[in-house]
């Protein structure tokens, strides 16, 4: 029986599941695999979002016009037939705001308890990065560093924990634990980050806090000098050593999740991370090369284990040996590492 809400069938729907598969690699997959109940609930806080950051991304933009469009996004989402056609053509997802009404018209037809949380998470991101991205303010501090990724990613994980419990699917202590949900957040963005400093340089975008790359060069770009080889190498692992600071949080999260179509989408992406970060390790690579990823057969191989905490902490236990092992005791955080990674083996 066709419900209000439920638009299976239009056109308008399968125009959103195409916007889904031309903006997303790794969540187009995990998206279309969830329950009936949220699939288009989370389908269209993904576009939305990945609207709001392709303003953000886009350096082309003046901040004249960038500014007051993140902070009124929220707005935005509920005005019909709003588009947006100021990104530079070589932005990457810019037919996604070409055609935002299609987005727009999507979001209004979900149940008014899931437009209210994408709306609100819409809003403080927007904020966020409007602030982030203003003339000036920069990720200084490593608590600028965990607040920036709090805005970009930490408050999804926020939103899709209060969907999970709204629906019914889990408990009311998922949306509870906001710290754990920021978490999940965080160790993906953290991840990003530390992969992305080349092509985030280039754009001229900074997200690696001073207070670490500081340690190790006068300005950033300097770690890419050849001079610098050993220097920006103990930099990426004190990075790599910061994120796997959320890894205790994300195991607990999981460990909450009993929907399995919700826990293999939250587990996939944790486990693509932690593989991402293995490879990152102590790799130069980073700082001469863009874009580096994981091999495909073993993102196919995440993606087919990840369907119960036993085999997706194995996997963070696997990953944890390999860094442990790629790590170079001349290091200055070989001990930390090492420490971090022992400390995965005890908890799960
Ligand atoms: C709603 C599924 C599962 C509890 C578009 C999924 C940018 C890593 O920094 O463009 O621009 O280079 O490569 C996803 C928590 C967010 C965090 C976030 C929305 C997991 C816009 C993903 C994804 C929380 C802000 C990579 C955060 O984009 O980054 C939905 C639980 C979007 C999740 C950004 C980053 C995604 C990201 P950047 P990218
Ligand atoms: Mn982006
Ligand atoms: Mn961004
Ligand atoms: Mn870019
Ligand atoms: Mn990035
Ligand atoms: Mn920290």
């Amino acid at each position: 029986p066709k419900t209000k809400y439920n638009y299976s069938n239009d056109k308008a729907r399968e125009r959103l599941y195409h916007h889904l598969n031309m903006t997303s690699r790794s969540f187009a997959a995990v998206i279309q695999d969830l329950d009936e109940e949220l699939k288009d609930a989370i389908c269209l806080f993904y576009l939305v979002l990945r609207g709001l950051d392709t303003i953000e991304d886009d350096m082309t933009i003046d901040l004249e016009t960038k500014i007051p469009v993140l902070n009124t996004f929220h707005e935005i989402i509920y005005q019909k037939g709003w588009t947006f056609t100021k990104n530079g053509p070589n932005e990457k997802d810019r037919q996604l705001l070409v055609e935002f009404d299609v987005i727009i018209e999507g979001f209004l037809k979900l149940k008014p308890a899931y437009q209210t949380i994408i709306a609100d998470i819409t809003k403080r991101m927007g904020n966020g990065m409007a602030h982030y991205a203003t003339a000036g303010i920069h990720v200084n501090t490593t608590a600028d560093y965990d607040e920036y990724c709090h805005y970009v990613a930490g408050l999804v994980g926020l939103g899709l924990s209060e969907m999970f419990s709204a629906c019914g699917f889990e408990s009311l202590v998922v949306a509870k634990r906001k710290d754990l949900s920021n978490s999940m957040g965080l160790f993906l963005q953290k991840t990003n980050i530390t992969r992305d400093y080349l092509e985030d340089l280039r754009d001229d975008r900074r997200f690696w806090p001073k207070e670490i790359w500081g340690l190790y060069a006068e300005k950033m770009e300097d770690l890419v000098k050849p001079e610098n080889c050993d220097k920006a190498k103990q930099c990426l692992s004190h990075m790599v050593w910061n994120a796997m600071g959320h890894i205790k949080d994300v195991l607990e999260y999981l460990e909450m999740i009993k929907n399995p179509s919700c826990f293999k989408f939250c587990a996939i992406p944790q486990v693509m991370a932690i593989a991402t970060l293995n490879m990152l390790h102590n790799n130069y690579k980073i700082f001469t090369h863009e874009n580096i990823k994981i091999r495909k057969g073993e993102t196919v191989w995440l993606m087919k284990e990840s369907d119960n905490i036993d085999k997706v902490a194995a996997i963070f236990r696997l990953y944890a040996r390999e860094i442990n092992k790629k790590s170079d005791p001349l290091d200055p955080h070989f001990v930390n590492i090492g420490v971090a990674c022992g400390e995965i083996e005890q908890i799960c």
